[in-house]
């Protein structure tokens, strides 16, 4: 299959789960009309990062497949649908949960427990494979990043900020480590900065920026702006093979893109009441359907992309 078309199908599988996992506590792959007792009481969790984080974790990992010195950092904590997705998808939880088997008993097993008393929690933590650090305070991504790479030159490590997350100082300043550690003793730091727009419901900083102010702001830390104006994966991909000095990518998406309403009010849980409530549970019902998810897993089989 054609490389974009194949992140297309992985971006819209992620984006499901991400939603199942945040609404639905049963009828995973949509067997029959949705009712109230399918959806779950309390909803809790984050949505409006998700789609972008699927973005760039489906593009990162397809562009740097079969590297064993590849790392994607993830600043977004609060994005844990998404990375729960992407690491149910690889099988990656798999091997550290016998449950989360690919398939519908898994699938079920990890939408299900999510945000649910006794299974997972709605943000990363360290039950999640590959967690770094945990605590729910955002800014630490770069400087973890940056010493993962430490005496490691063979490391190639994107990272993930949120442009709420590098309003943090330990963010902002973290970006000075690339003049102090861009030698050829540490591996190679790709930061993206994921610009959505919103940190919460308010404008981020970043985004009421020219994009000529940003680019000038990057250029003094030392590296070279490269945009990625949307989701594109031909547009993302031809970013990752441009040869630049000291890279750092701007994935400009739409904060909640694909969900019931966006940028603001998208933050967290966009629909609701879809619990009791049969006009958010119909939109819910709709919004879940747009995704075609199954057309790209099997009951048994798992993905079928
Ligand atoms: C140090 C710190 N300050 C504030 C928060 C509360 N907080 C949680 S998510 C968030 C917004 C993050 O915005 P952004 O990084 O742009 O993420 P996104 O818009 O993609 O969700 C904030 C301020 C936090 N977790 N840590």
């Amino acid at each position: 299959m054609d490389k974009s078309e194949y992140i297309k199908k992985r971006i819209r599988a992620c984006d499901y789960m991400c939603v199942a996992q945040l609404f639905l506590s049963d009828d995973f792959l949509l067997e029959r009309p949705l009712g109230f007792d399918d959806v779950k009481p309390r909803l809790l969790g984050h949505w409006g990062t998700c789609h972008g984080i699927n973005v760039a974790y489906a593009n990162l990992k397809t562009f740097y497949e079969g590297n064993d010195n590849f790392s994607f950092v993830l600043g977004p904590g609060h994005g844990f649908p998404a990375l729960q997705a992407n690491l149910f998808f690889d099988g990656e939880l798999e091997k550290v949960d016998p449950n989360a088997t690919r398939d519908i008993r898994g699938l079920s097993y990890v939408c299900h427990n999510f945000s649910w008393p006794d299974g997972f929690p709605s943000h990363a933590s360290p039950y999640t494979p590959g967690t770094i650090v945990e605590g729910g305070e955002l800014g630490y991504a770069l400087a973890n990043a940056y010493g993962m790479a430490l005496g490691h030159p063979e490391k190639i490590i994107a990272v993930l900020v949120g442009d709420g997350e590098l309003e943090t100082a330990t963010a902002l300043d973290s970006l000075n480590l690339r003049a102090l550690l861009c030698g050829p003793k540490n591996g190679k730091i790709l930061p993206v900065l994921h610009l959505n727009g919103y940190k919460i419901s308010a404008p981020s900083l970043y985004a009421r920026r020219s994009e000529r102010e940003l680019n000038e702001m990057i250029r003094g830390f030392g590296f070279t702006p490269v945009m990625i104006d949307g989701d594109d994966p031909e547009v993302f991909q031809n970013a990752l093979k441009q040869k630049v000095d000291s890279p750092f990518y701007i994935l400009k998406t739409e904060k909640g893109a694909g969900g019931p309403n966006r940028h603001h009010e998208s933050h967290q849980i966009p629909l609701k009441s879809p619990m009791n409530n049969s006009n958010d549970l119909r939109a819910l019902e709709e919004w879940l359907q747009s995704y075609n998810f199954k057309d790209l897993f099997d009951a048994e089989k798992g993905f079928v992309l």
